[in-house]
């Protein structure tokens, strides 16, 4: 195999919270056991693509600022070696997944069916790579929002022929990810919202998008795949109003649509604060309802009001986060924590790549072992649960159960005259958890 980042001889070691050296791991130790799973099991870590080898430092001011080596030849001939990039990176790294676009992993070609064969063969590709390397695939999704095709949507568009193309490049990036044993795939609607009402049916885009899923379900059955079907929500960018603003909404779209049982929810933790929620927040409310699937393990930056698609090092974040998943039944199950995530464009240098996963898998694992803590030794849960003592009262388990009435209630208070409201202690919870993160 060619070599793409030399300077990384072997892979990535566990070091230890000692360690000096910023090439190591000084926290994600991949075959440390934390209640009954690896820390490798736990996380399922997996590279984004279409950052880490796609990206170039652009931005909306500047054009592309990192020289990569595998960005050279023909479109075929740099989708070949990115991929090839990709696998090297995922195996020094100690990456068991990956994830992509179907444009990003292949070019777009001058017809669909071009674009179609383009893939096929690097999929082809792919599949020898994975078994040559033991890298899997995360996830595979769709590039919905980067044509001008897509400008006014994918399966909200107005016009029922790019509707159509949509529905049609969905089927093929699944087969591709069926292909490549990909144990989930990813909805993201990139444009699928809206700029202004003053020329948008809401209803018909809401309606025409329940079709545009339950065509990839019914695909979905017919071709065998037994991956997960995901949906990210985001609120705005690039659109001003996405239809998948926050967890709560998709769950209550897929809810009205006959969807429910057919999705889970990739949560993306700077998706959940452009919507004005914490990522634990959008994790809580979906675990609340078995739904949280996969994890786009990012983070923004608070001085920032759009998707800035940081590398996580925020240890509040991921602690809660991980406390979180560790209580969902299954933890993160078959998805699993994909760094959806690029460098600043002043990280200009290959091994930046290197420096910014290590720095995540560690912000993670660090994270797992504080909510290990935490929830082992009761450190919150114990205040939260007699918060809520009152509710196993007699009275608490009669309403609880159905069984009481809004006259039963009436004359309970008349008996029972004023509750007393006892401090929520906030500010002591937070010299704990503190003591628990620093510990
Ligand atoms: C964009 C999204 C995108 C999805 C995959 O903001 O995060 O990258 O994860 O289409
Ligand atoms: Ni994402
Ligand atoms: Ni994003």
């Amino acid at each position: 195999m060619s070599t793409y980042f030399p300077q990384i001889s072997a892979p990535i070691a566990y070091e230890g919270p000692k360690s000096a050296n910023p090439l190591a791991f000084r926290w994600y130790d991949a075959n440390r056991v934390v209640r009954g799973k690896t820390m490798a099991e736990h996380f399922r870590f997996s590279v984004a693509f279409w950052h880490t080898f796609k990206g170039s430092g652009a931005d909306m001011f500047g054009p592309a600022a990192w020289t990569r080596e595998w960005n050279t030849g023909s479109p075929m001939q740099m989708a070949e070696q990115a991929l090839r990039a990709n696998f090297e990176f995922c195996q020094k790294l100690g990456a068991p997944y990956y994830c992509f676009h179907d444009r990003d992993i292949a070019p777009e070609g001058a017809t669909f069916a071009e674009s179609c064969k383009n893939l096929d063969a690097i999929v082809a590709q792919a599949k020898a790579l994975q078994q040559e390397t033991g890298v899997k695939l995360l996830w595979g999704t769709a590039n919905l929002f980067s044509n001008p095709r897509y400008t006014h949507g994918a399966g909200t568009n107005p016009d029922v022929h790019a509707f159509a193309y949509a529905a049609a490049q969905v089927k093929h990036a699944l087969e591709a990810t069926h292909e490549l044993g990909g144990q989930n795939y990813v909805f993201w609607g990139g444009r699928e919202g809206y700029e202004t009402l003053l020329n948008t049916d809401y209803k018909q885009e809401q309606e025409q998008f329940a079709r545009f899923l339950q065509l990839a379900v019914d695909h979905k059955k017919k071709i065998g795949f037994t991956g997960q079907f995901l949906i990210e929500p985001k609120p705005k960018e690039p659109t001003k109003h996405q239809y998948d603003f926050d967890t709560a909404t998709v769950l209550s779209f897929l809810r009205a649509h006959g969807l429910f049982e057919h999705f889970k929810i990739n949560i993306e933790a700077n998706h959940a604060t452009l919507a004005g929620h914490t990522f634990e927040h959008e994790l809580t409310v979906a675990a609340a309802e078995g739904k949280l699937g996969s994890i786009d393990a990012n983070q923004g930056d608070v001085l920032l009001g759009w998707d800035t698609d940081q590398f996580p090092s925020d240890l509040y974040a991921t602690a809660a986060a991980m406390t979180v998943v560790l209580q969902q039944p299954g933890g993160i199950g078959s998805g699993g924590f994909n760094f959806d995530a690029k460098c600043r464009r002043g990280s200009n240098d290959a091994l930046d790549l290197f420096y910014a996963h290590i720095g995540g898998m560690d912000a993670f694992a660090r994270g797992l072992l504080v909510a290990d803590k935490l929830i082992e030794e009761k450190a919150l849960s114990a205040f939260v649960a007699e918060r809520y003592a009152s509710w196993k009262s007699p009275l608490g388990q009669e309403i609880l159960a159905g069984k009481s009435s809004s006259d039963a209630l009436e004359a309970w208070v008349l008996e029972h005259g004023e509750p007393t409201p006892k401090s929520g202690r906030q500010e002591m919870l937070e010299i704990v958890r503190n003591d628990y993160l620093l510990g």
